[in-house]
């Protein structure tokens, strides 16, 4: 039988694994999307193509398997953008079709004419034009190649009458899964142990890369006596069941976290590219593993720097280290680990009268969600609550734009986890901000009967900018949100709406919420003059909240004051007292 461009590119797509394709049909696309509609691949038919894009980027970060997104010449595959840096900002595998005019219009100043290459070239490991259909194949399968082993966003860019041009397609080129074992060589093995050794307060810094490393980390941890501290990325693969954890560092991290990174004198970076370098120690000698050595001393100078996979490289290390007896480093950074978590506990207080805070909302999510849920964070405080109040247990997973940190990730990302996982829980934790931006897609979780779980924190702002603005001693412009009720919104669209405005009836409707059997949206009237503390208040920061409040003080806005100067000192409370 004779087959199109389109549909061995649709072939090679299946062949590669991929489950889903995301987008919005339309001219130039509509050969591809015919030859998806006759194969195993299934259409997600989304209203924004952003949308579509994040939701394919969240299958395959989360999957490791190969997703799609597509969309239509100019302004369809324009408004993939957003979606496709994101999934290059979390290495996640992902085949973009960019559909384009006809060959005979390219550069011709003809309606819709945007060169994709330009455009896609800063966010994907590979972006290719099909220049001709016997190239279909095998720029297909170059581009499967690209993502899988480079991990990103490979782009296809094919002209319309090239995708409904039959071809010969008699080379079988095909897509490989190589898993090969990558670890420091036994020479330079043997220097980590010797580097370890000479330490007196050794710290493990773990990052995304220890995924599938729990319990190595942990059996390392006991075996030299050092605390742990990790990654937001890694928080779902080393917080749990775990006694050497001491949290996470950086500007969404805790103070224990932020103690042992700053106090170590000798720390193990593992598979972590973490970008702040003030979070890392100053005078420590740093052991770096990453499997990209491209990576290794690019955040911060480091006295080794190796290349392997994390777990590999455990496997080969532990065997060869020296059981460890002085744990005072240990016990000292546990003492700082037991005061966070007072800190955090105190905060998820139900609070007085009929505020709610959203941590505490958090932490009931955190109480009722399934053992195998996932959570999707949006940027903005919500990210914050989700990673310093919902628990992990090596089942749950969180997701979490901090790469890109892009507003309206969680919905859309939901909406891919949800086709990917249909029987796991999927709950997505928006800002007001947030699902607004991209709200016209809850049409498409009706349209597709996904009982997604989606909650807002209806703070009535952009908050986390406000609060940017209010420590640099800005007053906060442009930060309100005049907001509809979020749950009749959802009652109108199709999905169950749930509202709340008091403290005391939040618990109840959390549970009644997620035991909702369909798409359901729960609009939670939180506080709007919540902090997000990072681990240490610098004088700055005091300054600056100080400069703020002497200026709303003086421009009339008594209110907003009060409301930040009482949270301010009750979170100091919590952190000090
Ligand atoms: C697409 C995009 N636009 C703007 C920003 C800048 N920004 C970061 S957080 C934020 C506010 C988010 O507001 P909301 O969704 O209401 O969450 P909140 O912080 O109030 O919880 C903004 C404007 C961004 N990161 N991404
Ligand atoms: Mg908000």
């Amino acid at each position: 039988m004779s087959k199109n461009a389109a549909q061995v590119i649709i072939e090679v797509l299946e062949s590669a694994g991929v489950k889903h394709v995301y987008g919005v049909v339309g001219d130039t696309l509509n050969h591809i999307t015919d030859a998806i509609s006759k194969s195993s691949i299934q259409w997600v038919h989304t209203r924004h193509e952003e949308v579509g894009a994040f939701a394919a980027g969240a299958e395959s970060y989360m999957s490791g398997v190969l997703a799609g997104c597509a969309g239509s010449c100019g302004p369809g595959s324009l408004h993939l953008i957003n979606g496709v840096f994101e999934a290059h900002r979390n290495h996640a595998p992902l085949i973009v079709i960019a559909s384009q005019l006809d060959t005979m219009s390219l550069g011709l100043d003809m309606p819709q004419d945007v060169d994709f290459k330009t455009v896609f070239s800063d966010c994907s490991v590979f972006c290719e034009q099909i220049y001709n259909a016997e190239q279909a194949r095998r720029i297909a399968v170059l581009a499967c190649q690209a993502a899988i082993s480079k991990r990103g966003p490979a782009v296809i860019i094919l002209p319309v009458d090239i995708s409904n041009t039959e071809v010969k397609d008699s080379v079988p080129y095909s897509v490989h899964f190589p898993n090969p074992v990558r670890r420091p060589s036994d020479d330079e093995l043997k220097e980590i142990v010797s580097i370890i050794a000479q330490g007196k307060k050794v710290g493990i810094y773990a990052g995304a890369g220890c995924q599938g490393a729990h319990d190595l980390l942990v059996t390392l941890a006991a075996k030299i006596k050092a605390p742990i501290a990790h990654t937001s990325r890694a928080k779902d693969f080393v917080e749990y069941d775990n006694p050497y954890n001491v949290g996470m560092t950086g500007l969404l991290g805790v103070h224990s976290g932020f103690h042992m990174m700053t106090d170590c004198d000798t720390l193990l970076l593992l598979g972590a590219d973490f970008a702040w370098g003030q979070f890392y120690p100053q005078h420590a000698k740093i052991v770096q593993i990453d499997r990209d050595a491209s990576r290794l001393g690019r955040r911060h100078p480091v006295t080794l720097g190796l290349e392997g996979d994390v777990v590999a490289s455990l496997e080969a290390l532990i065997p060869l280290l020296q059981e460890r007896t002085d744990d005072s480093f240990l016990k000292e950074c546990l003492e700082e680990r037991k005061k966070t978590e007072g800190t955090l506990l105190a905060e998820e207080e139900i609070g007085h009268g009929s505020v709610i805070h959203p941590q505490y909302l958090t932490s009931l999510l955190s109480k009722y969600a399934d053992d195998d849920a996932i959570l999707a964070a949006d940027t903005g405080t919500s990210m914050v609550w989700a990673l310093r109040h919902f628990k992990t247990n090596g089942k749950r997973r969180t997701m979490v734009s901090l790469r890109h940190a892009t507003m309206a990730n969680a919905m859309p990302q939901a909406l891919g986890l949800k086709k990917t996982y249909p029987n796991r829980q999927v709950i997505s934790l928006s800002g007001d901000g947030g699902l607004a931006m991209l709200m016209g897609d809850l049409l498409t979780i009706h349209q597709e009967n996904l009982p997604i779980k989606i909650v807002v924190v209806n703070n009535g702002a952009l908050d986390f900018v406000e609060m940017e603005m209010k420590t640099e001693g800005l007053l906060n412009n442009y930060t309100d949100l005049k907001n509809p009720s979020f749950a009749k919104i959802a009652e109108a669209v199709g999905l169950k709406g749930f509202e709340v405005l008091k403290a005391v009836d939040l618990d109840q409707a959390v549970q009644d919420f997620l035991a909702h059997p369909g798409p359901a949206l729960l609009d939670v009237h939180t506080n709007r003059y919540e902090l997000v503390f990072p681990p240490n208040i610098t004088a700055t920061n005091v300054v600056g909240m100080a400069a703020y409040s002497v200026k709303a003080l003086l421009g009339g806005r008594y209110r907003d004051v009060e409301g930040v100067v009482e949270n301010t000192v009750e979170n100091l409370k919590n952190k000090f007292l």
